[in-house]
């Protein structure tokens, strides 16, 4: 054995050189390992004992990409590029053995080796894309000419992972092994092509498939009108497609050539380092700074729910996804069978959808069951109260709950706004209350706001980091708050955009700007969406909002043809002159002169203002760090991802601007727009608040 360096070395079994990679946690193109395989390679070609090359990894994974933490830093150590050229120019056959996820750049090194063999369940993928990039050392060059060109365009758009299976039958890869024996394996295909004399297969002389596509430009502006809705705002989809095209158009150095300009272009531009720091916010945000890793985590085998309403279910669903048996509990049998009946449908829909089977729907029914006796909840693990915001009947409820549930319970509260602490102080055990705030609808939005009470435990907050996990939701730990911290920041951009359709800009010229910026939808069309009526009673109205007038005119949004908008027959959204009438006249009683108001007023008083509002909820200790923020808004409230979340978008803007832009609408209009102090200590020592 000879050891390359700190994560490589260099075995001879029986003539084959096995160049072993030992970097984790996966294995990524650090500078580290560029030269283990840069002199490890050089290493095997000149040992006459060595007649064939297997470049292997140790750990979970074999190369999953470039190291994305050095992205932006001073180039280290050889190149990639020089480490491939000595790969597919080696005159001894090099073969990639994978396992795990071989992943952008840990791809890319495996395209250059003449022949790949991987376990069954490895998978292959260029995610590139996820990162606002391109595969930027030949991917989209080597790929279509081994996948083809339609195949090749779905993953460097979409970053999807393809099963070892698949990469067989795509050309991808030469040949699976078995799962617990890749290094044998991987030696007995090296010895046989030395054996059989095969040659050595370069990547990119092979162009049957991608000459099969010259010519014909329809594959690809099918390929973008199909993804055109899924990418919106994003650069990166279009430039991975230009890529392609050029593999099927231009010679392979000139494909490299565009490759290479358009990754520069996407590496040095904002989508991507947003896009990058989301990748390191989302793994960050599991990280519980006061809460140690090893901190043992509850059994969660039987979760309890009540309320069967839209939320109960919702959250109910997610259980029965992870085989996780549930028990939902109602008032009546009639509301219960209800609740669990739209379950069902919602099953139903997806199957119909053909995202599931038929039979996947009988399977996730038979995890949830429902009762109208709370009492049959004492032998859960997990209860999860999920009634209306109303304080004294969710004091009531854990009162309850306090007397039937087993010791090691966790009880939980999926409210929005209410004071967790407060609900806790009802029970003997508020060390065990937490709250778990799911976003509508449950089974779909991937956040949860876990929220802390002054007293949770150290172990229920770890076990529900873990739980969410389970899943699959994103959960950021928060503190108790009204509005945690996404409705929080929320109440900040709906009361601008209530004002500013007084002062003069219309509900569509507000939606449509923020609509622009990348959000799924704007303010107006979301309250549509989810009933003006929430909330509003009849009785009570007196005109005293826009919301109360459009409502006491039976416009109750999309669900009676009209509210902001008037909708039709397909609820495609339509500006409606009557509501600019309402608020005209609304306007004129409060003596409020309109005026015309451009896009980037409508984004700054609505943006701004929640950035300063994150700054509040720093200051509190609400949120753990700005990113957890960020992560909130990305997935809970549809905040573009290539904007990368209020404080990143904040910090791009600049603070500074955004404070003095602060001091001089307080000056004007007064509190609302009051800088945090914190803001304004960041902006005057220069903190990094990212740190
Ligand atoms: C690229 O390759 C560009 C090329 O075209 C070349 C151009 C010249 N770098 O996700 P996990 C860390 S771009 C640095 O929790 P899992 C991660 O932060 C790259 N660090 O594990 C975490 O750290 P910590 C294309 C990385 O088992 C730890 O590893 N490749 C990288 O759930 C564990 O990660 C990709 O986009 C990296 N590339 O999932 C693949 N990857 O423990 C990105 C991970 O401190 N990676 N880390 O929080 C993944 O998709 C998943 O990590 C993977 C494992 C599926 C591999």
């Amino acid at each position: 054995m000879t050891t390359i360096n700190d994560v490589t070395k260099l075995d001879v079994i029986e003539s084959v050189g096995v160049l072993t990679l030992n970097s984790p946690p996966v294995n990524a193109l650090s500078a580290n390992v560029r030269e283990g395989l840069d002199i490890g390679i050089k290493k095997a070609i000149e040992n006459n004992d060595i007649k064939a090359i297997v470049v292997i990894c140790e750990g979970r994974t074999f190369i999953a990409g470039a190291d994305i933490s050095e992205f932006g830093q001073e180039p280290k150590g050889p190149s990639l590029f020089d480490v491939q050229d000595i790969m597919e120019n080696s005159p001894k056959p090099v073969i990639a053995a994978i396992h795990g996820t071989a992943l952008g750049g840990g791809l890319e090194v495996a395209l250059t080796c003449h022949y790949r063999i991987a376990v069954k369940s490895a998978k292959c993928g260029l995610p590139e894309v996820n990162l606002g990039l391109l595969p930027g050392a030949g991917g989209t060059q080597r790929l279509p000419r081994l996948v083809g060109v339609e195949q090749a365009l779905k993953m460097v758009t979409s970053g999807l992972h393809l099963p070892a299976e698949q990469c067989l039958q795509s050309g991808l890869i030469d040949k699976i092994a078995n799962d617990d024996d890749l290094l044998n394996n991987s030696i007995s295909y090296a010895k046989e092509i030395i054996e059989e004399n095969r040659p050595l297969k370069k990547v990119r002389d092979i162009d049957e498939k991608v000459k099969a596509a010259q010519g014909n430009d329809e594959i690809f502006q099918n390929f973008r009108k199909s993804i055109e809705r899924k990418t919106r705002g994003f650069l990166a989809p279009e430039y991975n497609i230009q890529c392609i095209e050029a593999a099927v158009n231009e010679p392979f150095d000139e494909g490299i050539k565009v490759e290479r300009d358009l990754f520069i272009k996407l590496i040095s531009g904002n989508q991507s380092a947003a896009q990058r720091y989301f990748f390191f916010a989302q793994r960050q945000v599991a990280k519980i700074p006061d809460i140690p890793k090893e901190t043992e985590l509850l059994d969660i085998n039987k979760v309890g729910i009540i309320g069967a309403g839209t939320m109960g279910g919702g959250i109910a669903m997610n259980f029965a996804n992870a085989g996780i048996p549930v028990t939902i509990i109602e008032q009546s049998q009639e509301r219960l069978d209800k609740g669990i009946g739209i379950i069902r449908k919602n099953y139903e829909n997806t199957a119909a959808k053909g995202r599931i089977s038929l039979e996947d729907v009988d399977k996730r029914m038979q995890f949830i069951n429902g009762n109208i006796s709370i009492d049959t909840l004492s032998d859960k693990d997990l209860i999860i109260e999920a009634v209306f915001e109303n304080m004294d009947l969710k004091k009531e409820i854990f009162s309850k709950l306090d007397l039937i549930a087993k010791d090691s319970a966790i009880l939980a509260t999926n409210t929005s706004a209410l004071d967790i602490n407060e609900i806790a102080e009802t029970t003997k055990r508020p060390e065990s209350v937490i709250g778990l705030h799911f976003f509508s609808p449950a089974n779909v939005m991937r956040l949860l706001e876990i929220v802390r009470g002054e007293k949770t435990s150290k172990q229920i907050i770890a076990t529900s980091m873990g739980l969410a996990k389970t899943i699959g939701k994103t959960a950021a730990l928060v503190g108790v708050c009204p509005g945690f911290v996404g409705n929080r920041i929320l109440a900040q951009r709906q009361r601008e955009a209530n004002k500013l359709i007084l002062e003069g800009a219309l509900p569509w010229e507000i939606d449509d700007a923020l609509f622009d910026f990348g959000f799924p939808m704007g303010p107006f069309a979301m309250s549509d969406l989810a009933g003006l009526d929430i909330g509003w009673s009849k009785e009570t109205s007196r005109s005293e909002t826009i919301r109360d007038i459009l409502c006491e005119n039976g416009r109750f949004g999309q669900k009676s043809g009209k509210g902001f908008y008037i909708y039709d027959e397909n609820r495609n959204k339509l500006p409606d002159n009557d509501v600019e009438k309402i608020i005209q006249e609304f306007a004129d009683n409060k003596q409020i002169k309109r005026r015309e108001i451009e896009k980037d007023e409508i984004l700054k008083r609505c943006l701004y203002p929640m950035i300063n509002e994150g700054f509040k909820i720093l200051d509190e200790g609400m949120a753990i760090r700005a990113s957890d923020i960020d992560i909130i808004w990305i997935n809970g409230y549809g905040w573009p991802i290539y904007e990368g979340g209020p404080m990143f978008y904040g910090n791009l803007i600049g603070y500074d601007k955004i404070l003095s832009w602060l001091q001089d609408m307080e000056k004007e209009h007064g509190s609302d727009f009051s800088p945090s102090p914190y803001l304004e200590k960041v902006v005057e020592e220069k903190i990094n608040i990212f740190n």
